[in-house]
């Protein structure tokens, strides 16, 4: 206390008052050098308020600039941050909009008799990188999951806390079934095995039901025909048929940069020459994947495309041949009899070819998906199946109803847009991620 009285009684006013004064009388000049005319004993008070207004007006600037000083250190501090840190910034414009087209649930008659559709924009540029955490079985089930739910998720709710397994249980059992597109001739084939269980006296708690239909489903996945073998020709000559959208080119595209990655020398062949901008997204797709692309003009003749793809990938000692086809045609033009023409043509350059016929198929349109299937195997003979947009639905039961009613191998499942969202199709792993029982 003492202190403090003694250092205000040290201070000098007469300083801070005299450069006051001075200031009132600058002010006070200047307010009548500008024309304002102020009573005499306001003139102070005036200037008083002036000094402090601008004294206010100083502080405020000055904690303005101070902050904008520390905003432009803190955009600039990611310059130099670890590599790490950076990451996200640079992964960011990666992400890409998707190609989108309408829905294709394509219908048998419509397959034959189909109009132009719309075209389809060109396929995404740039892929996100792979998420290098997630193990194929983690994968597989992201991807399954909207089937998992369907299927064994409704099954195991079901089963949840009965302890007898009875004739109603059983019967809804059935339904689940066929509403996750099993299909008919599997559903009853499944349900028949579960009552002769039941009978038998083997079928007493909701564990046996799981098991048996694991092991009904494993059995019925196991398609025992010839394996895709690539090195058993050179060139081997893979046909890519389906309806329109099912994902003919996209396929083609991951395949060949499956194909590249493992040191293949790989060739495309557009074959679409019927839907516009076809050949452009299959050179997009070539260009992704580093391989070339043969192509004709648009509305030029597809068998023409298959003989020049067949020569050029003969000349250039390419080990595999990919050739896309139109999904439609021209009304009047058959879509069987022009496969079948490119099949001729393949053969008549290559012998044997094409070795793999390869029919491309859209998981979220089920039951269509089926009929497709059938349609296309009866034309021309089909070696294997590629299953795709598995990701986004829940009828990938219909992997099952495919195998089960056609004894075609499902070769590849698609379950992504980007370019490594292809798999080589594993009914053990696919049972296993649907009961959700591997490690
Ligand atoms: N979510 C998802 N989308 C896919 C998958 N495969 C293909 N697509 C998308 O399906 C759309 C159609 O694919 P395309 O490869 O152009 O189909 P297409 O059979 O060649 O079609 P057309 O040339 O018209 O006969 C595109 O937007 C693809 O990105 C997949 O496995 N999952
Ligand atoms: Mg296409």
């Amino acid at each position: 206390m003492e202190r403090l009285e003694q250092f205000i009684k040290q201070l000098d006013f007469t300083v801070v008052l005299e450069w006051l004064d001075k200031m009132i009388i600058i002010i006070t000049q200047l307010l009548l050098d500008s024309g304002i005319d102020i009573p005499e004993e306001y003139r102070p008070l005036v200037a008083l308020g002036i000094i402090y207004l601008g004294a206010t007006l100083v502080v405020l600037l000055s904690v303005l600039l101070l902050l904008k000083i520390f905003r432009k250190s803190k955009k600039s501090q990611p310059q130099i941050t670890p590599e790490a840190e950076k990451e996200p910034e640079v992964a960011a414009p990666e992400e890409q909009p998707e190609a989108e087209v309408e829905e294709t649930a394509v219908a048998e008659a419509e397959v034959l008799t189909a109009e132009p559709e719309p075209e389809l924009e060109a396929e995404p540029e740039i892929e996100p990188e792979p998420e290098p955490t997630l193990s194929v079985f983690e994968r597989f089930k992201r991807g399954l999951s909207k089937t998992q739910s369907s299927l064994v998720g409704r099954v195991d709710s079901l089963l949840r806390g009965k302890a007898v397994i009875d004739e109603d249980l059983v019967e809804e059992l059935e339904e689940i079934l066929i509403t996750a597109d099993l299909g008919m001739q599997t559903t009853q084939q499944l349900i028949s095995s579960l009552e002769e269980s039941r009978s038998r006296g083997e079928l007493e708690s909701a564990d046996q039901v799981r098991q048996l239909l694991m092991a009904e489903l494993r059995q019925i996945l196991q398609v025992e025909t010839k394996q895709l073998d690539v090195d058993s020709a050179s060139p081997f000559v893979i046909m890519v048929v389906g309806v329109n959208g099912v994902g003919k080119t996209t396929t083609i595209g991951k395949l060949a940069n499956q194909f590249a990655q493992s040191g293949k020398k790989v060739i495309l062949g557009a074959g679409d020459t019927f839907r516009a901008a076809a050949a452009e997204q299959l050179q997009i797709w070539g260009e992704r994947a580093g391989v070339e692309v043969i192509s004709h003009a648009e509305g030029s003749d597809p068998g023409a495309v298959a003989f020049d793809a067949a020569k050029a990938a003969v000349a250039r000692n390419a080990d595999v041949l990919l050739l896309d086809t139109a999904g439609r045609l021209h009304n009047k033009v058959n879509l069987m009899e022009e496969l079948k023409k490119i099949r001729r043509v393949l053969d008549r350059e290559i012998p044997d070819a094409p070795h793999e016929i390869l029919l491309v198929l859209d998981a979220t349109t089920g039951q269509n998906a089926l009929i497709q299937a059938r349609l296309f195997n009866e034309a021309v003979a089909l070696d294997g199946i590629a299953l795709t947009k598995l990701d986004g639905t829940a009828k990938g039961g219909i992997v099952v109803a495919i195998a089960a009613e056609l004894n075609v191998p499902v070769r590849f499942i698609g379950m992504g847009e980007q370019i490594d969202d292809l798999r080589p199709f594993d009914p053990e792993m696919f049972v296993s991620v649907l009961f959700d029982t591997a490690k």
